[in-house]
Order: structure tokens, then C-alpha cells, then sequence
């Protein structure tokens, strides 16, 4: 609503008449005072932009200094009263200059500039909508994209799912995970150490993950890394940015052996990983995740003597020996599906425990009502052993532990390491149930992604034909080779992935994979 009356005000009364170029100079814009006035407006727009990005007041200064009287200028001082940084000159430059019509998208992108959390406005245009077609809506502010889910769906069970307020997301998954700690108290941990790095990937996440220790009694020792107040979201940091160039955060200073997690900025997904004791940087991505919950949880139903059958979903991402490792090591089921959430939930539901995953961090765990039925009818029964109950007593808590609405980067930590703490595991344990296949991701532009279309969950390309015997051919000459490609639904490129028995291998065949597609 802002920018729209921007953009008429400034028409109306300000409107920008002359096309002469004009720039933010040494010490501001300086010209002539009749060439001004479009300009000055346009300072008023870009101060309140500075100021509220600021959070603090800032100074704007007319005046012609040392010219002559016909001349005149205008300048921003800073919020310590110092000038303003280069990075605002050019954006006031490029304000300065736009079309009347092009005002929206210049101070757009000033937002995206300086980073400027533009959601406030966004958010006022949404209640608008709903406004307008006589709505209701409740403003629950800043949340995690998970603890929306959540909400959404206490509220349409009455509070049945937990309390629909923020503070009863936080009271339900630290409840569940005190429960299940304590419950192993009084063992001595020996690998299992509660020290944990976090990075926030300066998105949502660190903020609600501060709420949430307040309720964890110190079980968990959390350094947050990239909380956003000072970093870009996602720069160099988060869970795509360590999964797909497997490395560290930027800013994230750790020792060795010690686990650390990257959220993503709506903190819907989550990767561990360390350095091992050579300083190796060592991923637990989502496959890791799935294959050590998958296997906790098959585990524990086979214990309980419940009948329930346990499935895991994958994507073509999968590395290939997470997939060896879960059907001949675990003996779960594992299906195939194409990427995106919806289709992963989807086939979750087939089973009675459906553990779903993406190599990249995104998933959960769905108790079918089957199965949510039978663990609490097994929990009312009376007839049995204090073994077997502690079980059946483990499996409901887990439920209330996880976020099943969706993938939920709170959620599947502290699930994470209720698992890692009973196993008294250390991140090289858990990483040692299988060692991952070297893999790589290749992003290639090409004029239409959308003439690449496939099957198989994205396993085989359909069209241009040729395309799938050409990969063929190319991977047959690769010791455990496998690669695909497919359009990004989200950006506009085509994806490679390749793996192989070395990293160098395969490089070389994401590269030629990469060239056949180009
Ligand atoms: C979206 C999906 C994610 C998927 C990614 C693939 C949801 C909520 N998120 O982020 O699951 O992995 O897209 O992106 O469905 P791509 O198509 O660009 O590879
Ligand atoms: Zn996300």
C-alpha cells in the first residue's frame, strides 16, 4: 500500500520531468535547485527506507554548501553521523533516476540490497486480501514455516494436536524431549556430548531456537551461529549451502568431533555435520537423518511386538548408499518419488510409520491413524511388562516429539539427538553406518529447462529424446556411477547429479553428464 501512494505522490506532485542523468556524488546530489525536486522527494522515500533499516534516526541535509545560489543539494547522514556507505549512494543514484512508473521496483530492490526485511509490508498486503473478501485472519507475526503447520492444525482440531499458540509449540516438542531424556538419566555418556553448534542460516530459525532452549533445563549446550542480526539470509551459510558445497558456514568456528546443524531460513530443513580428527569436513545430511530415525524407529516397533509396518520415502537424491544401507542393513522398505515435499508426504501415507527425507534436510516422520491408535491402546493395556510399556511409552512420546505436519528443523533436531544420546553416539558413530557415495550437483542454464521432461521419479529423461541413451552411455563408463537430470521447479535451470566411486570420477562425469544437457 506504501509504494503504490509512493508511486502516485510522486507522479502527482513530484513527477520526475527531465531525463538528465543524475548521481549521488562525493557528498550527495548537487546540481541545479530547479532539477531537484523529483530527487528530494525521492530522498524522503530512501531516508525512512535507511532509517527503519537502521532501526535508529538519521539526518537529511539540504543545501547548496560552497555553489552558487542557484544550485542546491541534498545529502543523508548516517545513524552515527557519519556519511552514508557506498552501498546506499548507489542506491539513491539509481532512485534518483528511474521513471516515476519504476519507483516500485528500485526501492524493491533497494530492499534487497541492504537486505531489509520487506516482509512488514508484504504482510500488510496479504491482510488486505483477506480483508477484502471479508475474512478473518489472526497475526501470529515472525514464525518458522513448521510452526505455522502447527498451528494451522491445533487450531482445526481444537487444541487436540497441542496448544495453537507459540509458546505451545515450544511446551510440546520440550516436553516430549525431557520425557524421553530423562528417562536415561542415570546412564553415563560416554561418546554423547551435549555440545551443539547451530547456524541459522540469519533466517527464523535462531530466534525460535533461543525460545526453545529456555524450556530444554540446559540438555542441550547451543552456540548459534548466523542469527541474523548481522549476516545476509542464506549468504554462505544454511543447510542448501553446506549440503551442496560441503563445507562449513560462513562465520562457524568449531572444534573437531563436535556436532553442529545448519537450519535453513523458514528453518524447515536441517544438516548436521563435524570435522573429523584430521579437520575433514564430514556431511550428516538428510539421508543420514532418515537412515539413523528410520532404523531408531524400526527398532523400537519391533521391540513393542506392535504390528506396523515401517517405510522410508526418498528422492533421485538419495545417496545411492544410504538406499543400499536402509533395504539390506535396516530391511525398511524404501520407495522412490520426484522432489518436492508434497510428493515425499503423499507416499509417506501408505505406510503405518512413513519416515520421509530429501538429501537436502527436508523431512518427518507421519504416524498413520492406524498406527497412533494401536500405540495408544497398547499404552492403556494392563497386562504389561514394565520392559515392553517403557517401550510403547518411548513410541508415544516420539510422536509428540516430532512435527508431523512437516519437515521441521526444531523438531528433527531434538529427535536427532533423543537417537544419538540413547545410542551414546558421537557424529563418527552415527556416520559410520554407511559411507556415502562422493556425489555432485551441477546447475546448467539453458534457454527452455522445460524441454527436458522425465520419469521414474526423475530417474530418466523422457525428452529430447537421445538424452537418457546419452547419459546412459556416459555413466557405464564410471565405477558405481549413476547420474540424472531434471528442471528445477524453482529456479530457472536444469539440475545435474552425479555419484561415483571417487570424487574425482565423479566431477568428471557430472561435467560430461552437465555438457550433454548444455
Ligand atoms: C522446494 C521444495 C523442496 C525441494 C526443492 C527442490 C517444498 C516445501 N520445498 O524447496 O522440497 O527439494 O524445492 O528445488 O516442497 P528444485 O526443483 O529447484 O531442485
Ligand atoms: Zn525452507
Amino acid at each position: 500500500a506504501f509504494l503504490e501512494k509512493a508511486v502516485a505522490v510522486g507522479k502527482d506532485k513530484h513527477p520526475r520531468n527531465k531525463n538528465k542523468h543524475i548521481q549521488y556524488g562525493t557528498a550527495g546530489f548537487r546540481t541545479l535547485a530547479e532539477e531537484l525536486d523529483h530527487v528530494i522527494y525521492r530522498m524522503g522515500i530512501l531516508a525512512v527506507i535507511a532509517s527503519k533499516s537502521r532501526k535508529a534516526t538519521i539526518g537529511v541535509m539540504i543545501t547548496a554548501s560552497h555553489n552558487p545560489e542557484k544550485d542546491n543539494g541534498v545529502k543523508l547522514i548516517d545513524c552515527h553521523g557519519e556519511m552514508m556507505p557506498a552501498s546506499w549512494e548507489k542506491s539513491a543514484t539509481v532512485l534518483a533516476n528511474v521513471g516515476d512508473d519504476e519507483l516500485i521496483a528500485a526501492i524493491k530492490s533497494i530492499f534487497s540490497a541492504e537486505n531489509i526485511d520487506c516482509s512488514e509490508q508484504l504482510s500488510q498486503s496479504l491482510q488486505d486480501g483477506v480483508v477484502v473478501m471479508g475474512g478473518e485472519y489472526i497475526d501470529f507475526g515472525l514464525l518458522s514455516t513448521p510452526q505455522l503447520h502447527y498451528l494451522v492444525v491445533c487450531t482445526n482440531t481444537n487444541g487436540g494436536y497441542g496448544q495453537p499458540t507459540e509458546e505451545g509449540y515450544y511446551v510440546k516438542l520440550s516436553k516430549a524431549f525431557l520425557d524421553l531424556c530423562q528417562e536415561q538419566d542415570s546412564r553415563s555418556l560416554k561418546h554423547y556430548k551435549k555440545k551443539l553448534y547451530v547456524d541459522g542460516a540469519n533466517g527464523v530459525g535462531a530466534e525460535k531456537l533461543k525460545l526453545l532452549l529456555k524450556h530444554l533445563n540446559n540438555l542441550l549446550d547451543i552456540e548459534i551461529f548466523n542469527d541474523g542480526t548481522e549476516g545476509k539470509l542464506n549468504y554462505q551459510c544454511g543447510a542448501d549451502y553446506v549440503k551442496v558445497q560441503q563445507k562449513l558456514p560462513l562465520g562457524m568456528k568449531v572444534e573437531g568431533g563436535v556436532r553442529c546443524a545448519s537450519y535453513d531460513g523458514d528453518a524447515d530443513r536441517i544438516v548436521y555435520y563435524y570435522l573429523d580428527q584430521d579437520g575433514i569436513f564430514r556431511l550428516l545430511d538428510g539421508d543420514k537423518i532418515a537412515t539413523l530415525v528410520a532404523g531408531y524407529l524400526q527398532d523400537l516397533v519391533s521391540r513393542s511386538g506392535l504390528d506396523l509396518n515401517l517405510g522410508l520415502v526418498q528422492t533421485a537424491y538419495a545417496n545411492g548408499s544410504s538406499t543400499q544401507y536402509i533395504t539390506q542393513q535396516l530391511k525398511v522398505p524404501v520407495a522412490c518419488v520426484p522432489t518436492g515435499v508434497k510428493h515425499l508426504h503423499h507416499k509417506a501415507q501408505d505406510f503405518d510409520i512413513g519416515v520421509y527425507f530429501e538429501a537436502n534436510g527436508h523431512g518427518t516422520v507421519l504416524f498413520s491413524d492406524t498406527a497412533m491408535k494401536k500405540v495408544k491402546e497398547a499404552k492403556q493395556g494392563s497386562s504389561l511388562s514394565s520392559d515392553k510399556r517403557q517401550i510403547i511409552v518411548r513410541l508415544s512420546t516420539m510422536i509428540d516429539l516430532i512435527n508431523q505436519t512437516v519437515g521441521d528443523a526444531l523438531s528433527d533436531m531434538l529427535l536427532v539427538e533423543v537417537i544419538l544420546r540413547t545410542h551414546d553416539w558421537n557424529p563418527g558413530l552415527w556416520n559410520k553406518c554407511y559411507t556415502d557415495l562422493p556425489n555432485r550437483q551441477l546447475k546448467v542454464k539453458v534457454k527452455d529447462r522445460n524441454v527436458i521432461s522425465t520419469t521414474d521419479a526423475e530417474r530418466k529423461v523422457v525428452t529430447p529424446e537421445g538424452l537418457q541413451s546419452a547419459i546412459d552411455n556416459i555413466v557405464s563408463e564410471y565405477k558405481q556411477g549413476r547420474s540424472f537430470v531434471r528442471p528445477s521447479g524453482t529456479e530457472d535451470v536444469v539440475r545435474v547429479y552425479a555419484e561415483a566411486d571417487t570424487q574425482e570420477n565423479t566431477d568428471k562425469l557430472a561435467k560430461a553428464v552437465g555438457l550433454k544437457v548444455y
